[in-house]
């Protein structure tokens, strides 16, 4: 009954739609594509079955379709229907981690916020509303696309202040530009200010880039982050990172915000403010693999901006790392 196709609509050629949904299982589970040919289907997020609210979800997907407030390139508002439409080729299980989150947990698209593109504020009040219900219902968000400030803070609301591990190219914590506090580069200040984070487990990876400052990173210093710049990465496995992580998050709830950016462009051009000799592929899969076991209570992917995307291949590792964002969620087993 989570199924997009109801059965009065589902005629004989879309009737192979309809079964793949639950696939014998209590849970929903994405579709094979022995079964459904990959480009058939309404595109959600992995295929899954789409419904309106996050009742009865462990975790959901939503996109939160929002370039208001970008610095330079626009095109944000796209990412979360790029991704889904590359995320078809994200299979049921994590070959590599064994991880299989659609044995154990009730997974659906949940759409998106129906944002206001030309009232950034309200935007913000919209987005809060949203995740004030998909988190009072129980429900771990996995969000597509960019969000000035509202997962953070709804996330943050039931549990008290979150720990945040944070992959960026920015630090986002800026104080405001062209006199407005609201935009894509100031999130976490405001989250500082309004109490959200947990400031001594605040971990910044992948941040460089040139400075309007020659102490860029003072601010989140003297709150207490761990700023792990990109040079400190390069060409290392950040898997002894990681375990430092783990210890400094402990047992306590944990937010991981990505931005797409925070990868090197050769990998994700397709993004609004992109930074030269960022991390790779395999340190960001390194990186949230090694979230593993963490106290998870919300993931974003933001900034994929598919104009610049001609490949397809920045909103493909954002939808594969959305997938291993669900991997590691507390209750996912393994087989
Ligand atoms: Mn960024």
């Amino acid at each position: 009954n989570l199924c997009p196709f109801p059965s009065s609509r589902v005629s004989a050629p879309l009737a192979p739609l309809r079964a793949p949904c639950r696939w014998g299982s209590q849970f929903n589970v994405p579709p094979s594509a022995q079964f459904v040919a990959r480009p058939v289907g309404v595109c959600s997020m992995m295929k899954l079955p789409m419904q309106a609210s996050a009742e009865g979800l462990d975790a959901a997907f939503v996109g939160v379709p929002l370039d208001t407030g970008t610095s330079n390139r626009p095109g944000a508002r796209f990412g979360p229907r790029q991704i889904r439409a590359e995320s078809v080729m994200v299979r049921r299980y994590n070959a590599s981690t064994g991880a299989a989150p659609f044995d154990s947990l009730q997974v659906a698209d949940i759409g998106d916020v129906n944002v206001n593109l030309y009232n950034l504020p309200d935007s913000c009040r919209l987005i809060r509303e949203s995740y004030q219900k998909i988190v009072a219902s129980g429900c771990v968000p996995l969000t597509l696309g960019k969000d000035p400030t509202s997962p953070c803070r709804a996330t943050a609301s039931p549990h008290g202040p979150v720990g945040l591990v944070h992959v960026d190219a920015h630090t986002d914590t800026g104080d405001r530009a062209l006199g407005e506090k609201i935009y894509h580069g100031t999130p976490f200040r405001r989250c500082v200010e309004e109490g959200l984070l947990d400031c001594s487990r605040v971990v910044q990876i992948g941040i460089r880039g040139s400075s309007y400052d020659p102490d860029p990173y003072k601010y989140c210093q003297d709150q207490g982050f761990r700023v792990v710049p990109a040079e400190e990465c390069w060409r290392k496995s950040l898997v002894p990172l990681m375990g430092e992580v783990r210890t400094q998050m402990g047992d306590k709830p944990v937010y991981i915000s990505f931005d797409i950016d925070g990868l090197d462009p050769a990998y994700a051009p397709g993004t609004g403010t992109p930074e030269i000799a960022g991390l790779t592929p395999v340190q960001a899969l390194e990186i949230i693999r090694g979230c593993k076991g963490l106290n998870i209570v919300g993931c974003d992917l933001v900034e994929v901006a598919p104009m610049y995307d001609v490949s397809g291949n920045t909103a493909l590792l954002g939808a594969n790392l959305l997938f291993e964002m669900l991997c590691i969620l507390p209750g996912v087993k393994t087989r």
